[in-house]
């Protein structure tokens, strides 16, 4: 911030105060309980889940199994509310503003207790959300290590456990220029360090999945990018880190989250369709799948819900950062998910892939900045639960009433027999295919019925 930042943003808060959350029994969300399900809620309840009921099954598995939901830890615990034109807004009781130890420590324990009493199980973070840089790599490294121990123990002590790690290669000043694809082979070489060290901890702390967003992994300029060596710099990256994974018997998922800008105006992870292309072309394929955000995919110019078919469709969807953006904006807002028809394109996708296991809906979201409240950080997710649960319910009534599956099914009923089998099986010629439009002539318009598709929708929101 500039110079204009008021000295403490916490002036009212002393020392002592932010020391008493270091007691054993310091509780840090006074005042609120485990969120309990509650279906007669009213409207104006709001520390509730109204249908949410983790426990209860839909489709042969319980809602917990199928959603699988983890709080980031960037957004909910290091976030700020300081925007290019704003200070901070989210001032936390517990935390001091300082990197110390243990200021991060604090906001760990602060974490878990948030995790517990929301009642979900699981968390992610970016090994420097949970501890600070140091004066160099191996203090960094020591500082990550003493971080780790403490969530290892609060994994263990509630039972919440890690559902992806990844490293910042992002915001540090050295990674300005990307970091598999920074030009300076010196960064390739610091960035690949980090992610040794945050393999490590991912194995420690029994991650389900690693994460790669590529950051700063593209371009301002084309005057200064050799385009295809850096491509084939982060193909090495990745090669590097899967022969480490191997070699430590790291046995996670790696993920790659694409984006098609911010914070560069190109970004090499465009959308599903290109990290599934680069994968593919780099023989990657069969080692990382895709972490999709829909906030992401619409910028990339789609629909909410297409990168999330698209991967599915080509068995590369991992695991789903859900959240949402404001589609009259042209930036990342990370908003939480409370659109039942978003949720249920969602649901739908993954009740049809069977579940998302090992991935799971990571809220990587944030309460907006005049959002102050501590009951907010509790009221956006279980916002965020509830829609998602009926996301659920509803994309399972459509399944179970199978008729817009059908209908689709139908759509493509020619393909069955006759000149369509040989399409669908390859085994026909452009000469066998002409003889056919001579002999059959005009095909017959058939609609395609979007409004009737639209209103079989409704019928079931
Ligand atoms: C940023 C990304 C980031 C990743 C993790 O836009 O969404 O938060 O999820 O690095
Ligand atoms: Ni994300
Ligand atoms: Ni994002």
């Amino acid at each position: 911030m500039s110079s204009f930042a008021p000295t403490s943003d916490n002036a009212s808060t002393t020392r002592a105060s932010y020391e008493a959350f270091d007691a054993k029994n310091a509780e840090f969300f006074k005042g609120i309980s485990k969120i309990p399900f509650k279906p007669e809620a009213g409207p104006t309840e709001s520390l509730v889940f109204k249908h949410y009921n983790a426990s209860e099954v839909v489709m042969e598995k319980t809602m917990e199994e199928w959603l699988r939901f983890s709080v980031c830890f960037w957004h909910t615990f290091r976030g700020t509310g300081a925007d290019p034109f704003g200070f901070p807004t989210l001032v936390r009781p517990w935390d001091d503003g300082s990197n110390s130890l243990a200021n991060a420590k604090r906001r760990l324990r602060a974490g878990f207790e948030f995790f517990t009493k929301l009642g979900v199980k699981y968390w992610t973070f970016h090994d420097r959300d949970i501890a600070p840089e140091g004066r160099d790599l191996a203090e960094t490294n020591r500082n990550l290590d003493e971080l780790a121990e403490l969530a290892g123990q609060l994994q263990q002590e509630t039972g919440v456990k890690l559902l992806w790690a990844t490293c910042n290669l992002f915001a540090h000043p050295r990674y300005m220029n990307g970091a598999s694809t920074n030009p300076d082979a010196h960064v390739f070489a610091y960035a690949a360090a980090q992610v040794k060290k945050g393999l490590d901890v991912a194995l420690k702390l029994g991650a389900e999945n690693f994460v790669f967003w590529g950051g700063r992994e593209g371009f301002h300029s084309i005057l200064n990018t050799n385009v295809r060596s850096e491509l084939d710099h982060m193909a090495t990256f990745f090669r590097l880190a899967i022969a480490y994974k191997n070699k430590i018997g790291f046995k996670g998922v790696f993920l790659i989250e694409p984006k098609p800008k911010e914070p560069t105006k190109h970004q090499y992870d465009y959308d599903a369709m290109t990290v599934i292309a680069f994968l593919r072309t780099y023989g990657l394929e069969k080692e990382i799948k895709l972490n999709i955000e829909p906030n992401h995919t619409t910028l990339a110019g789609h629909s909410y819900e297409h990168d999330i078919v698209m991967s599915s469709a080509y068995n590369m969807l991992g695991s789903i950062d859900s959240n949402t953006g404001s589609p009259d904006l042209g930036w990342d807002t990370d908003q939480f998910p409370m659109d039942v028809k978003h949720a249920t394109f969602v649901m739908q996708v993954v009740l049809r892939q069977g579940g998302l296991q090992p991935g799971g809906l990571n809220f990587d979201c944030k309460v907006r900045r005049e959002s102050t409240d501590l009951r907010d950080m509790f009221i956006s997710h279980i916002g965020a639960m509830d829609t998602f649960a009926r996301g659920l319910k509803v994309a399972a009534n459509i399944f179970k009433g199978g008729d817009m599956a059908k209908h689709v099914e139908d759509r493509y009923k020619s393909f069955r027999s006759g000149i369509g089998a040989k399409i669908e099986s390859a085994d026909t010629s452009l000469e066998e295919l002409e003889a056919f439009a001579l002999s059959q002539g005009e095909p017959e318009r058939i609609s395609g019925q979007q409004e009737h598709y639209e209103n079989m929708l409704n019928y079931y929101v």
